[in-house]
This record gives C-alpha cells, sequence and structure tokens, in this order.
C-alpha cells in the first residue's frame, strides 16, 4: 500500500470538487482530487446547461471562462407559456442587467480538468473502493484501489463532493437530518442536432404536462419533457418524442417547433432533498452529495459552486491562520442558500408540472400563479432574482 499527505482529500470530479480544488489552488492549498468514472465519462455526460451569471463571474475571476464567452449563449429573459401564449420574463430588466449563460456541464467540467491537469496537481480517475477514515480525528484518511494496488491519503480535511450516489454522506448518514420529497414525475430529455426554435428557454405548461426547451448551442438543441419517472427510455420512439413535444409546445400563433435528428435521450427522476448538517468532524459535504433539487429552477450545480466557494474560504482560514471560525459555521451558511434554492425549484415545479392527484382546482391555481407572475412586476422579479441568483440570501 502507498500513502500520499496532502491538505485537502476531495473525493469526486464533479463541478463541486474541480471547482473547489480551483479555488484552494488560487489559495496556496494542495489537494488530491479521487474520481470513480474514466475522463471520457465525466466529459460526455449530459446534464446541467445553465449557469447564473454569480458562477460564469467565478469562473471568469478563476481565468476559466474564456471559451464559455466563446462558445457559450448568453440569455437577457425566458419564456413562460401556458394557455398556449408565450410571456416573456425580462431577466435583465428586472435584475440590474443580470444574465444567465447556456454551456453545457460537460464542457464547464472539460474546462476545470483541464485546469487542474495543467496545474499539475492530483487527480485520479477510475479509482475504486474509496472509503472515508478517522474523520472524527484531526488527520483523517481516505482509501482507495487503483490499477489494482491500494492507496491512501492523509490529509487534514475530506471534502464529500461524490454527488447523490457516493460514499461520503452515507458515511456519517446516522448524524445527519435527512429531507426527502419524491415527485409522481420525472424528466424525459433529448439532445438534438437541430437549430433551437426559440432564442430563449421555454418553460411550457400544457394540459398533457411541462416541457422545457433550452439548448446547447445554434446548431444543438436540448428539450424535457414530464414523464412517469418509472417509465423505460425503451417505450419513448424518437416519433413518439417529437410527437409529445409538438403537442405540449402548441401555441396560438402559429409558432413551429423543428425536430431532428436525437443524439441522446434519458429519463431522470425528480426529486427534493436536504441532509444537514452537511459537514461532521472533518468531513465536509458539497453540492448533490448534500442536497438535489429538482430541475425546473437550473440550480444544483449553481448552487454546488456556492458551496465550495464558501468551503474554500473557510478552508484557507483554517489552513491558514488557525481559525475555525468559518469552517465551523460552513453548514449553517450554505444551507441558508440551500433552503432558498429549494423553496424556488419546488415553487418552479410546483406551478409547472401536471399532479397526477391534482384536481381541476389545482390546476386553476397554477394558471391563477402564472398569471400573476407574467402580469405583476413585482411576481416577476421574484422569479427573475431567484432564476439569476440571488448574491445575498
Ligand atoms: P456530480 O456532478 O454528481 O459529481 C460527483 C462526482 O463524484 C463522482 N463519484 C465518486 N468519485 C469517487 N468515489 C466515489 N465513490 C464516487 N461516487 C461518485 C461522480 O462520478 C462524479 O464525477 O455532483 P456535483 O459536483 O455536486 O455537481 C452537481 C451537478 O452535477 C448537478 O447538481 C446538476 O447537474 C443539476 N442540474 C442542473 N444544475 C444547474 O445548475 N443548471 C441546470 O441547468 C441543470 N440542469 C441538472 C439539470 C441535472 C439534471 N439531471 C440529469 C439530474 C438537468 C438535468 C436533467
Ligand atoms: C438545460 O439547459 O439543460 C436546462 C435549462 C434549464 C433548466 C434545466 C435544464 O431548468
Amino acid at each position: 500500500m502507498s500513502a500520499v499527505r496532502t491538505q485537502v482529500g476531495i473525493v469526486g470530479a464533479g463541478p463541486a470538487g474541480l471547482v473547489l480544488s480551483q479555488l484552494l489552488d488560487r489559495a496556496g492549498i494542495e489537494s488530491v482530487i479521487l474520481e470513480n468514472r474514466d475522463r471520457e465519462y465525466v466529459t460526455q455526460r449530459v446534464r446541467a446547461g445553465l449557469l447564473e451569471q454569480g458562477t460564469v463571474d467565478l469562473l471568469e475571476e478563476l481565468g476559466l471562462a474564456d471559451r464559455l464567452h466563446r462558445e457559450g449563449l448568453v440569455h437577457h429573459g425566458v419564456y413562460l407559456r401556458f394557455r398556449h401564449q408565450s410571456h416573456r420574463i425580462p431577466l435583465s430588466d428586472l435584475t440590474g442587467g443580470k444574465s444567465i449563460y447556456i454551456y453545457g456541464q460537460q464542457e464547464v467540467v472539460k474546462d476545470l480538468i483541464e485546469a487542474r491537469l495543467a496545474s499539475g496537481q492530483p487527480l485520479h480517475f477510475e479509482v475504486s473502493d474509496v472509503s472515508v477514515h478517522d474523520f472524527e480525528s484531526d488527520s483523517p484518511r481516505i482509501k482507495y484501489t487503483h490499477e489494482g494496488e491500494q492507496h491512501e491519503v492523509q490529509c487534514d480535511v475530506i471534502a464529500g463532493c461524490d454527488g447523490f450516489h457516493g460514499i461520503c454522506r452515507p458515511a456519517i448518514e446516522s448524524r445527519l437530518q435527512i429531507y426527502n420529497h419524491e415527485y409522481p414525475f420525472g424528466w424525459l430529455g433529448i439532445l438534438a442536432t437541430v437549430p433551437p426554435s426559440t432564442d430563449e428557454l421555454i418553460y411550457t405548461l400544457h394540459e398533457r404536462g411541462f416541457a422545457l426547451h433550452t439548448m446547447r448551442s445554434p446548431e444543438l438543441s436540448r428539450l424535457y419533457l414530464q414523464c412517469d419517472p418509472h417509465d423505460d427510455i425503451a417505450n419513448w420512439s424518437d416519433d413518439r418524442i417529437w410527437d409529445e413535444m409538438h403537442k405540449r409546445f402548441e401555441t396560438d400563433d402559429g409558432w413551429e417547433l423543428q425536430d431532428g435528428p436525437i443524439v441522446d435521450k434519458g429519463i431522470t427522476p425528480m426529486r427534493s432533498f436536504v441532509a444537514q448538517p452537511m459537514q461532521h468532524g472533518r468531513l465536509y459535504l458539497a453540492g448533490d452529495a448534500a442536497h438535489i433539487v429538482p430541475p425546473t429552477g437550473a440550480k444544483g450545480l449553481n448552487l454546488a459552486v456556492r458551496d465550495v466557494r464558501v468551503l474554500a474560504e473557510a478552508l484557507a482560514k483554517f489552513l491558514g491562520d488557525g481559525d475555525g471560525s468559518l469552517l465551523d459555521a460552513y453548514s449553517d451558511t450554505c444551507l441558508r442558500r440551500v433552503w432558498r434554492v429549494q423553496h424556488f425549484s419546488w415553487w418552479m415545479t410546483s406551478m409547472l408540472h401536471l399532479i397526477g392527484s391534482a384536481d381541476d382546482f389545482e390546476h386553476e391555481l397554477q394558471l391563477a400563479q402564472l398569471d400573476y407572475v407574467v402580469s405583476s412586476q413585482a411576481a416577476a422579479t421574484t422569479l427573475a432574482e431567484n432564476y439569476v441568483g440571488l448574491d445575498k440570501v
């Protein structure tokens, strides 16, 4: 068995782990990242696409936004469609000029991995049997296997950035309070090689259910539709998917949805989940390892980035000056935003999806709420400031 020493042992090379490593590097703190998938897998996985202004500002600060600015799309508004009519929410006008950016999560991850490898600090892919130890002491350890050999990382602190299905949260779960809310629907997501039929995202509530038209580039569309979370993607031929999309996006004003070849498709269940506190001993959870939001608010990745910002600052104070006050407050600091974002994501989800058990009364309430959001500046601003990301919570 071989052992190495570092300051921060990071489990997971998703957005949370990789951004954390960059922030630590900037503060002169050493880290080791362990990732159980291969590099190709983590850079091909199609997931988030919408970045808040604050996420982009941070990537810029880290010198990691050149390609994002070249290839990403800036949006200043978003459409809500219901009763077959579209209404634009002018996000930038309502938020003092803030915008949202469309740039695929896998592109963010690609840029971050390149920067990490260029920094010369360790990032190990394809590790297995990762386990965390002694985090109730001052010298925690991470054990793992790589190419058949056992290894150990000895560190001051462990950052659990290993997503919802990782091993860090389960290691301390008996100490945590868990909030879990599962929705009776999921999202069927597709990527299609056809120019987007819209300049800005369209969220639609139709009698047949929710649908979302987003994009990745001027040539690549991404669309989602509400479906049964237990449905098998094999039941959805490309023709059936497009037929359903056409129905849900129908309008009274002659707008047309263009379809094209589907290059990726999958079904994701939807849940709201919080594990708190987000820390135990010297183990700190960040991102999806600690919380999940339904994607209707486009917040998961953005929230992961906010967590590691707080964590990096706290670690710099602790490892630099020996002052653990920010680290002790890490969970409380993060949870204020986490619960704000939980509420926003739940609100967007409830307003825009057909709830199987709901009666006509609840559907009318959804429409009344949508009418209010698109006709009252105060209500539209509430949506806008949460959607682009609140500076302070
Ligand atoms: P990740 O991305 O899951 O990364 C965790 C990493 O840890 C690795 N791992 C392990 N490594 C070592 N040992 C183990 N035992 C390990 N177990 C796991 C994993 O392989 C992985 O590389 O978590 P992180 O970094 O916290 O990032 C969170 C985001 O990925 C997630 O919140 C977003 O994708 C959510 N999300 C969206 N967020 C946004 O901000 N904007 C969006 O537009 C948006 N759209 C979405 C979304 C998520 C979606 N799905 C598929 C759930 C759209 C969808 C459809
Ligand atoms: C995406 O572009 O994949 C996306 C955009 C907005 C959402 C969710 C996903 O709410």
